[in-house]
């Protein structure tokens, strides 16, 4: 048995990802250093990887590690503790266990985790509860401990070892930590703004979502399902050891208008649009890319008019990007461009500044609903972008004391306006009827040029047009 661990222990070694971010390189150690430095006096931080998620019965969901816990430890095991003091951390992992591994592979070994900058001791995590727990509050003023998180039955258990321990402190000999923070606020501001590491990761998981929406480009024919589309982007992420991030929207002609649409058993129609929600993830690094194409070879001249106002949206929302600016900008100019445009088609009437003021007023006040259906709300009705990174939809606020916050050198977000004319609205025009178009590209935050780190996604009409003309070529000739 033994010589089997150390077949196995081997193998774990030979199979590790070659890139940069191994739990051994030295990102990890110095964002744990840059946590400590932030921890008040006498503190301790327990920080939860994610547990194995049951799919149904005895079979489970793929494993995806707790962003919080990957960001600081790199560590993509299961049920594995994080313990942060302000002068050391170590960790609690599953114990190698080699019956285990026969059916479930090799895990981390401790010996191992000890190797990693700055992990001064790895334990089995059967001593955590009930053992060391108690050691390690006992006297601490502070604990960092995210409640409502992914290790719900954890965090109780821990919460119990405070009342036991503050029963206990009435006898004057221990003191039981006498306040609780959440480790997100220290964390999330820091996950907020991307490192040169993170947006070289961003970039290489964005080349993955390009092949993928390049891909369907080139292979989507008026014919097939929504499905074979989704299995063509999935079969590019899984072939370059990505997956996606979240489940793809692959929404072609009405089915655009449902926001998030994942049915994806349509088949596709030669007049259809064709709206494509679908990004790559690696090592928990997420993209998110959406785009719009005709399902024939080109664009019919109401699909390209709508198409052409998105995009012109999309393009002035990026360019407020820079630092300095904020969210809130970037939504007002996509959306002041989108009601020019839906004044232009005869859907709206006035001019674009009223009806953005008036949506403004009115968006807390028991008007609301009555005003959404009469405003722009009724075809664009979410905001224009996000923050990205380990999550697709990034942690980090938007807000500081109710005001914007103000955007950064190396924050990341999406940009994404669209259209949505619902195929059941009378009020509109028919031939505007059923088209959906959202155009999403991920985007670096800098002085003054924005980058668009999706940039080499097709997204002009031309460009769409051509790859699409060339796939029907493709198909007509032997
Ligand atoms: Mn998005």
């Amino acid at each position: 048995m033994r010589m089997l661990k150390s077949l196995v222990s081997e193998k774990y070694l030979l199979d590790e990802d070659l890139s940069s971010m191994t739990p051994d390189s030295e990102i990890f150690t110095k964002r744990r250093s840059h946590f400590q430095s932030q921890m008040l006096p006498n503190s301790i931080a327990f920080l939860f990887s994610s547990s194995p998620k049951t799919r149904s019965r005895d079979v489970f969901y793929p494993f995806r590690q707790d962003s919080d816990f990957f960001y600081l430890t790199g560590i993509e095991e299961p049920l594995s503790i994080l313990v942060i003091e302000p002068e050391q951390c170590f960790l609690y992992l599953e114990p190698s266990d080699p019956e285990k591994e026969i059916w479930e592979g090799p895990k981390l070994e401790l010996s191992r985790a000890e190797h990693f900058h700055g992990i001064s001791k790895a334990k089995s995590r059967k001593d955590f509860f009930p053992k060391d727990i108690s050691l390690l509050l006992s006297n601490r003023d502070v604990l960092y401990l995210r409640q409502k998180g992914t290790r719900d039955h954890f965090e109780e258990k821990i919460l119990t070892e405070i009342n036991l321990l503050s029963q206990r402190a009435r006898s004057g000999k221990e003191r039981s930590p006498h306040t609780i923070i959440s480790p997100n606020t220290i964390l999330h501001p820091m996950r907020l703004i991307k490192s040169s590491e993170e947006k070289s990761l961003l970039e290489e998981n964005l080349a993955i979502t390009r092949d993928a929406h390049l891909s369907l480009l080139q292979k989507t024919q008026p014919g097939m399902f929504e499905y074979e589309l989704e299995a063509i982007i999935e079969y590019e992420f899984r072939k370059q050891n990505s997956y996606a991030a979240y489940p793809s929207i692959v929404a072609s002609g009405k089915n655009a208008c449902i926001l998030h649409y994942t049915k994806n058993n349509r088949k596709i129609e030669k007049g259809d649009l064709i709206l494509v929600d679908a990004g790559a993830e690696k090592l928990c690094m997420c993209t998110d890319i959406t785009r719009t194409f005709p399902a024939g070879e080109k664009f019919s001249s109401i699909q390209k008019e709508v198409y052409e106002a998105v995009l012109e949206s999309q393009k002035k929302a990026i360019r407020k990007c820079t630092v300095g600016s904020n969210m809130d900008d970037v939504h007002k100019e996509a959306v002041l461009s989108l009601i020019e445009s839906l004044i232009s088609f005869g859907i709206l009437k006035g001019n674009p500044i009223d009806h953005w003021e008036r949506s403004q007023e009115t968006e807390q006040t028991k008007d609301a609903k009555k005003i959404k259906d009469i405003s722009y709300k009724r075809y664009f009705m979410h905001r224009t972008g996000h923050w990205l990174g380990m999550d697709v939809h990034d942690v980090g606020s938007y807000y500081n004391m109710k005001k914007p916050l103000s955007l950064q050198n190396g924050m990341v977000c999406t940009v994404e306006p669209g259209l949505y004319f619902s195929p059941l609205d009378e009020t509109i025009p028919r031939e505007f009827r059923g088209i959906g178009v959202r155009i999403e590209d991920d985007v670096w935050i800098q002085d003054r040029n924005p980058i668009v780190l999706s940039q080499e996604i097709p997204k002009e009409v031309s460009d769409i047009e051509k790859i699409r003309e060339e796939s029907f070529e493709h198909i007509s000739k032997p």
